[in-house]
């Protein structure tokens, strides 16, 4: 069956036709094509069609789509029972190694997404401190949780509060734009003794790659050690991206908890919580807050986490850096060279190109970018077998996978793009 069948089935079954809206290609419209399978750099769509793949799963194939050993992990574990429902070693294992990568973490727990992990740090910063407010950025997406569904980032786009979201919920978070540590201080000044927590990205990927400007984090981190809240770092993306520590070893601040996703789980669901132990033991079966999942810890996924982990260990981030810096000011080059103004925002294996010329630290400058020019350079750099985010608001990411070829064939389509 090809996409255009498949999709017009999917709509029938499924709202949009999809199991998650950005995949409908509505930002850049456009239809989506349904994928058959993937390899490393490349996706092959259900037509046979072979694109470079910038998306990567949004952000878990660090390493490649069916990286082997990734791969080979998973067919091991799945022979033996694809869940138990009771604990496994891949548990302990996995929990070892993000605890040893990311020193912050004394101890954590394994939940199914990233949504699931940054929902249970909310419960826990307010069950251990006994206060209901949380502070966060507008155009930073933390997952659906009703509480951050308040000026969210991603495909939420900074609604006030989706339909579904009592106010009663959402007045107890109080927001602030990227980058704007006044404005956090006016919180805490007022409301300082209901604050349970402080949660960012602490590089905004949401509203395309944001990067923090010079002691915002820090900043963070004082109000919050001040006035006794949590700092959480939300790093479902930048978690193992931005260095192998996260952006919490790139930057050297601690937040008190970290919530992670996406690549811990070599493409397999798997989210994460945790930090200081004497918070994290609040959580049942020691403490009071109660959190719990079916699929938690699930075997499989705790293979193919371990498996991607051992191999980021093994990786040379400096130069995946130094690469996708090379192409992505050439890209920049080749965009300015067909007058359309572009800024660009990158960090690691991560970044976005705004169309616009104005300067980027929050949701209010990114929404200076040309939408339209966007979608017309997404739609005709897969019609040229490039896969991009869908969405202007999106990080693109670059692997490990990704050649000198591949950057380079994606720098020839770029030339023959037009606006
Ligand atoms: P999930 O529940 O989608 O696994 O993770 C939620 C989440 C939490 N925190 C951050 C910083 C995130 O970026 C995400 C999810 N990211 C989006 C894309 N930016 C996932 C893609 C989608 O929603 O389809």
């Amino acid at each position: 069956m090809d996409s255009k069948t498949l999709y017009a089935k999917a709509q029938t079954l499924m709202p949009g036709g999809v199991n998650s809206p950005l995949r409908a290609c509505r930002y850049v419209n456009s239809d989506p094509v349904f994928i058959e399978r993937a390899q490393g750099a490349y996706i092959w769509d259900v037509e046979g069609r072979k694109y470079i793949d910038y998306v990567l799963s949004w952000g878990p194939q660090l390493l490649g789509h069916c990286e082997p050993s990734v791969n080979e992990a998973a067919h091991k574990a799945v022979d033996l029972g694809s869940s138990y429902g009771a604990p496994c070693a891949g548990e302990v294992e996995l929990a070892e190694l993000i605890a040893e990568i990311v020193p912050s973490i004394e101890m954590m727990r394994m939940v199914s997404s990233g949504t699931e992990a940054t929902m249970s740090a909310l419960r826990l910063a307010r069950g251990y401190t006994g206060r209901d407010k949380v502070v966060k950025f507008i155009g930073n997406y933390h997952g659906h949780n009703d509480a951050f569904l308040a000026a969210a980032g991603s495909a939420a786009q900074a609604v006030p509060g989706t339909p579904g979201v009592p106010e009663d919920i959402v007045r107890h978070t109080l927001l602030a734009h990227y980058n704007d540590l006044d404005k956090v201080r006016e919180h805490f000044e007022t409301v300082g003794d209901q604050i349970a927590c402080v949660i960012v990205e602490p590089v905004a990927g949401n509203m395309g790659l944001v990067l923090p400007q010079p002691g915002f984090l820090q900043g963070l981190r004082d109000l919050c050690t001040q006035y006794g809240a949590l700092l959480i770092f939300d790093e479902v993306i930048t978690g193992f991206r931005m260095s192998l520590g996260g952006a919490q070893a790139r930057f050297g601040i601690t937040p008190d908890l970290t919530t992670m996703g996406k690549i811990i789980g070599g493409g397999f669901p798997v989210g994460c919580y945790g930090g200081k132990r004497e918070i994290m033991e609040h959580m049942a079966p020691c403490g009071g807050v109660f959190q719990a999942g079916t699929l938690s810890g699930n075997p499989v996924a705790m293979a193919a986490g371990v498996a991607t982990l051992k191999r980021l260990k093994e990786c040379d981030y400096d130069a995946l850096e130094a690469r996708t810096t090379k192409f992505t000011a050439e890209l920049c080059d080749i965009l300015r060279g067909k007058g359309q103004p572009i800024t660009l925002q990158h960090m690691a294996s991560a970044f976005t190109m705004y169309f616009t010329d104005r300067p980027i630290r929050n949701m209010n400058d990114t929404s200076t970018t040309d939408c339209d020019a966007y979608a017309k350079f997404w739609n005709q750099m897969r019609d040229q077998g490039i896969n991009l985010a869908p969405a202007g608001f999106e990080c693109t990411f670059t692997s490990f996978a990704h050649s000198d070829e591949d950057l380079e064939r994606t720098l020839d389509a770029a030339r023959k793009v037009t606006f």
